[in-house]
């Protein structure tokens, strides 16, 4: 295990000196669900006093349970551990049925922006009877209890509706962002062994219209995908798409022709709600498994604490449907606790970088969370031209803001916190994972402090610790390793087809094989014991909030007819958090001048081609081979080097090609 990555070394200074504190205004205290820190305090000592008591009350009070739980949490069999096993629920039912019959069955449930800006508004009973057609629809087609069902959608209401309809008739679903290419969603619907696809014909961002349904052809012909029964297509635009008979249909159709009433299928709490790949380290991405009850009940939960939601709430998470963000706080998290959300399916700059700014003001946004990443590319912008400043928009809706998926440069979240916020709306850095189901640490915003740049304290009930590598802990001040210390009832319940990668990735045996191992460094304040996340400890970069693993990407790389070896590091990048950087061998000589530009673009797009478009390396260079010790090992460390544009001051005594770093330093 290596340690924190020296490609945030130059956050991890700007942070060591961050003395700025922003405590929580008396009024934004007095009127938190979570009021205070003797409030924040008392639930933390609840929960290491009776660590199931407390689990098993919030349990009892946030879900609607078919049959109530005796069990609560099981670890005879770590780390496999279970939560309210004996209990049966239903996911769909506890974001729409609940609230049928109470006040919030007429209220928007979702307010959605389409691309070109036309707006719709969804109630929680409209909401319901569309879920239920279309569940009833899939039931039609022989999607059974326990099937897998891949959704390859873009962001609409229709994406959150097959969500909620796979999980009604208790199928698992495993979406896929429309941003993959067809051979990374061939390999996902293989590895789940889908029985249906669900997708579109078309995708809109930014004024153009993209192919989804093409995809999906060019992945199911891409072999392995037998299990696939039906295609089911939602027709976003008017434009004709390929449709295969007996095997595709129309989501309108098929919906139109099917009973509007679909009992939910009632479910152990431990059922796959879902299963979503994520980039590791090693190998292909792994099937992060989920529960139902436990994965459900922290997405109801956070969205009080960490929102602080309260029922006038407008809230608006900008994730897509296809990341975890976009499942907790999208398509579950929202409907559970029922909130009104906005769905928006274009992107932030199209008409204009104002866009997030003028949709603010438009639907009175009161909760806002997004990333890292568009905060610094709209501070750019913003710099750029006046007219998409936010001091456009009336942003006075607001009152929370939150972030999500990478560090937050202490910068950007002044420039959040003054600009956006006003200076009077918290910041909330959540840090979590796509393992963890929902946000682990994080202030609350009527409670917590803030420093620019810490996500600060765990929440209630969450053992997070930092430790060394046999998992002692290390007292504050000292960076090591992020752990769990206990389970939680959102935590990942299994790699899917994988048993044995679920423990040997989170639950290390030099650790004794119990506590999660998060992947990431991170270092407490020695005064006020505040956690600030220094980045992978592992082969995983995050590219504007995207996790890509290095050997996936060098993986695609080798796949390439002319490339004989490629090693792929990130690089701080003011814009993106970090920048993907391969160095590349070719089975023929190093190509340089515009031949070498040339085949770095064609080496570009076909990692575009093979993985997604993000996953394509901002800058590649040639070598004829790659920094090795003797034995043959890549110098992963040098290389990190070479790509920030450093000299070389380290010992390259054991580098069997020391010249090798003159080459590999060459921009094309
Ligand atoms: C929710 C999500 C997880 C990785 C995680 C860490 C980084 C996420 C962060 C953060 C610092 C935060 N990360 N939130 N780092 N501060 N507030 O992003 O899940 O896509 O699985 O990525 O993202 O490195 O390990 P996922």
């Amino acid at each position: 295990m290596s340690h924190p990555s020296s490609a945030n070394s130059t956050n991890i200074e700007s942070l060591l000196v961050e003395n700025r504190v922003f405590p929580p205004s008396a009024a934004t205290v007095s009127a938190a669900r979570i009021s205070g820190m003797p409030a924040y305090n008392a639930m933390c000592a609840h929960a290491e006093r009776d660590f199931e008591g407390f689990w098993a009350d919030l349990a009892r009070a946030n879900l609607s349970w078919k049959k109530p739980f005796e069990q609560v949490l099981d670890e005879t069999n770590p780390p496999f551990y279970t939560w309210f096993a004996d209990g049966e629920l239903n996911a769909s039912f506890n974001c729409l049925d609940r609230h049928l019959g109470t006040p919030v069955e007429n209220k928007n449930a979702i307010i959605f922006e389409s691309d070109d800006g036309k707006v719709s508004h969804i109630t929680y009973k409209a909401l319901h009877a569309k879920v239920s057609q279309f569940a009833s629809a899939l039931k039609d087609m022989g999607v059974q209890k326990g099937d897998r069902v891949v959704i390859y959608m873009p962001m609409t209401v229709e994406g959150v509706v097959a969500m909620q309809a796979c999980a009604r008739i208790g199928a698992t679903h495993s979406v896929v962002f429309g941003g993959f290419s067809a051979k990374s969603l061939q390999e996902r619907i293989k590895d789940a062994s889908a029985v249906a696809v669900i997708t579109a014909n078309y995708q809109l961002r930014g004024g153009k219209e993209l192919p989804l349904k093409a995809i999906v052809d060019e992945g199911i012909a891409l072999g392995g995908c037998e299990s696939v029964k039906n295609v089911i297509v939602y027709q976003r635009t008017p434009t004709a798409c390929n449709m295969v008979a007996g095997r595709d249909s129309f989501m309108h159709e098929v919906t139109a022709k099917a009973a509007p009433v679909c009992e939910p299928v009632f479910v152990g709490a431990e059922h796959p709600l879902f299963v979503l790949y994520t980039s590791g380290s090693t190998g292909t991405p792994k099937g992060v498994q989920h529960s139902t009850a436990g994965y459900l009940l922290w997405a109801k939960l956070t969205m009080d604490w960490t929102f602080d939601l309260q029922p006038s709430d407008v809230f608006w998470c900008t994730a897509d449907i296809g990341w975890i963000t976009g499942h907790t706080y999208v398509a579950y998290g929202p409907l559970a606790a029922g909130a009104t959300q906005v769905i928006f399916e274009g992107i932030p700059t199209y008409p204009n970088a104002g866009r997030f700014w003028q949709m603010i003001e438009r639907h009175k946004v009161s909760i806002f969370y997004t990333a890292p990443t568009a905060i610094r590319s709209l501070i750019k912008a913003a710099d750029a031209d006046a007219a998409v400043h936010p001091d456009r928009s009336d942003l006075s809706s607001l009152r929370i803001l939150g972030s999500v998926g990478e560090p937050i440069n202490p910068e950007a979240w002044m420039w959040y916190y003054k600009n956006i916020g006003g200076e009077r709306c918290p910041v909330v850095d959540t840090f979590w994972q796509t393992e963890t189901g929902g946000h682990m640490i994080t202030p609350l915003p009527g409670a917590t402090a803030l420093v620019p740049g810490s996500c600060t304290l765990p929440l209630p009930g969450i053992m997070a610790a930092i430790v060394d590598e046999t998992g002692h802990d290390l007292p504050n001040g000292a960076g090591g390793l992020l752990v769990i210390k206990r389970p939680w009832p959102s935590m990942i319940r299994n790699i899917w087809n994988d048993p044995e990668r679920f423990k040997k990735s989170y639950f290390p045996e030099e650790m004794g094989g119990t506590i999660y191992l998060a992947g990431d460094g991170a270092v407490r304040n020695e005064d006020n014991g505040y956690f600030r996340i220094t980045g992978r400890i592992d082969d995983v970069l995050n590219v504007s909030g995207h996790r890509m693993g290095t050997m996936e990407i060098e993986s695609a790389l080798v796949a390439h007819p002319l490339v004989a070896e490629a090693a792929v590091v990130g690089r701080p990048d003011d814009l993106t958090g970090e920048a993907i950087v391969a160095f590349v061998v070719l089975k023929r000589s190093r190509p340089v001048g515009d031949e070498g530009k040339a085949i770095a673009k064609e080496l570009r797009d076909w990692v575009g081609k093979q993985i997604g478009p993000i996953a394509k390396p901002k800058d590649i260079r040639f070598g004829d081979n790659l920094p090795k010790t003797r034995s043959g090992k890549i110098m992963r460390r040098l290389l990190r080097g070479v790509a920030k544009g450093e000299a070389i001051t380290q010992d390259t005594s054991t580098l069997e090609n020391p010249a090798i770093l003159d080459q590999l330093a060459e921009n094309l």
